[in-house]
């Protein structure tokens, strides 16, 4: 077995006040006996975690809070309880911290709908630090031969997303429009959905966001911010003009909700993924009869869809690029975000 030092203290960014994230030495903890410890290489940065900086969701956070939750890194120290991971292997943060493991949902493999969840980067610590605790049940196993830094964005953008595709119900050679699929949600859902034999309509704004989009394999692009008729280019995208299988809704505005009403194909599916602060959805009870309108939620994925999502990357068939900038840049990756600037994900160094 390898033997890690450990320091005391570790740089790490924490959010002492809605609003601000500071770059700052805080002490290492010990894992728990059902905890691991993981040495953070990289993490990617979610538009949740600017959520949770913003405070601007109606779901209690904790403060002072460190932030984080597309974590992967190294096993450098574990508790007297964990038996199935060892020191040296790699293990990724994602935003299910805990759940408890024995009710209704946790039985069903219902975990994110877990009463007694923890949510990294939100209610406890996760992964914007060198050093972060996990429960070993919940964490990530990543196989050895993967780039840490590119399978950062799978632990929360990848995993949402193929879960997403899963429950939208599609079937290959179907179609789905995703909406946002310039951000980093967005940009693994292309990948995922030609994985899975699906053809998808890149929905978002600016040039650059389009290129990246058809690179990535997008059979069409429209932009929001310059189409005079999102419902018309969509639906002209999609064979015999009836619109996609599916939507689904990444971006972190309820805004093209109302479009995707109208151009979703009859018996389609909507899933809302992106969660947009104080947004509502409002659904033409006509439309939803009429047109048998499925509209669903999807929220993040659970262990087995965890496996699944760095299964396709581990294959190759995932490969979305992504920018690297340092952990103490996070807020100016905060500034980019808020400004929608971001093609696909930042991901930070936070080890070396
Ligand atoms: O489990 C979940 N449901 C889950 C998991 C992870 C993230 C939900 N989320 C949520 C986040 O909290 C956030 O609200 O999904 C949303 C998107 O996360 P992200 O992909 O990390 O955000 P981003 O990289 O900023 O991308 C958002 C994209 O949406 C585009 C933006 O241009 C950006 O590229 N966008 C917007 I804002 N309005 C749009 C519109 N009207 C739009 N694209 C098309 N049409
Ligand atoms: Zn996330
Ligand atoms: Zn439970």
């Amino acid at each position: 077995m390898v033997d890690f030092e450990i320091p005391t203290e570790q740089w790490a960014q924490v959010i002492e006040q809605t609003g601000t994230t500071t770059y700052k030495k805080i002490p290492v903890r010990q894992p728990g006996p059902d905890e691991v410890l993981i040495n953070i290489k990289y993490s990617g940065v979610c538009h949740t975690d600017l959520h949770a900086l913003n405070g601007d969701w109606p779901l209690e956070r904790k403060t002072p809070v460190i932030g984080g939750h597309e974590g992967a890194g190294v096993v450098v120290a574990k508790g007297e309880y964990v038996t199935d991971i060892e020191l040296g292997d790699y293990a990724g943060i994602k935003w299910l911290h805990s759940s408890c493991l024995a009710c209704s949902f946790c039985i069903q493999s219902l975990e994110p709908l877990c009463d007694h969840a923890q949510l990294s980067g939100y209610t406890v610590d996760g992964s914007f630090q060198q050093y972060a605790v996990a429960k070993a049940a919940h964490v990530a196993r990543i196989p050895k031969q993967c780039d840490l830094a590119a399978v950062a964005p799978i632990l929360c953008a990848g995993l949402t997303v193929y879960k997403g595709l899963k429950v939208s119900g599609v079937q290959p050679g179907g179609s789905v429009a995703i909406v946002g699929a310039g951000g980093g949600l967005g940009n693994l859902a292309i990948q995922y959905a030609k994985a899975m034999g699906m053809n998808p309509i890149a929905i978002d704004g600016g040039a650059d966001k389009g290129q990246a989009c058809m690179d990535l394999g997008a059979s069409t692009y429209i932009d929001f911010t310059t189409s005079r008729n999102i419902v018309a280019d969509v639906k002209a995208a999609t064979s015999e003009g009836r619109g996609p299988h599916a939507v689904l809704l990444l971006a972190a505005s309820d805004r093209p909700f109302q479009q995707a009403i109208q151009y979703v194909r009859s018996n389609g599916t909507i899933v809302c993924i992106g969660m947009p602060a104080g947004g509502n959805y409002q659904v033409p009870v006509f439309d939803a009869v009429v047109r048998c309108i499925n509209v669903k939620g999807s929220y993040v994925g659970n262990r087995q869809d965890t496996a699944e999502a760095i299964d396709f990357f581990v294959q190759g068939s995932v490969k979305a690029p992504f920018k690297v900038a340092k952990l103490e840049e996070l807020q100016s990756v905060f500034d980019m975000m808020k400004a929608n600037k971001i093609v696909g994900r930042y991901v930070l160094k936070v080890s070396d």
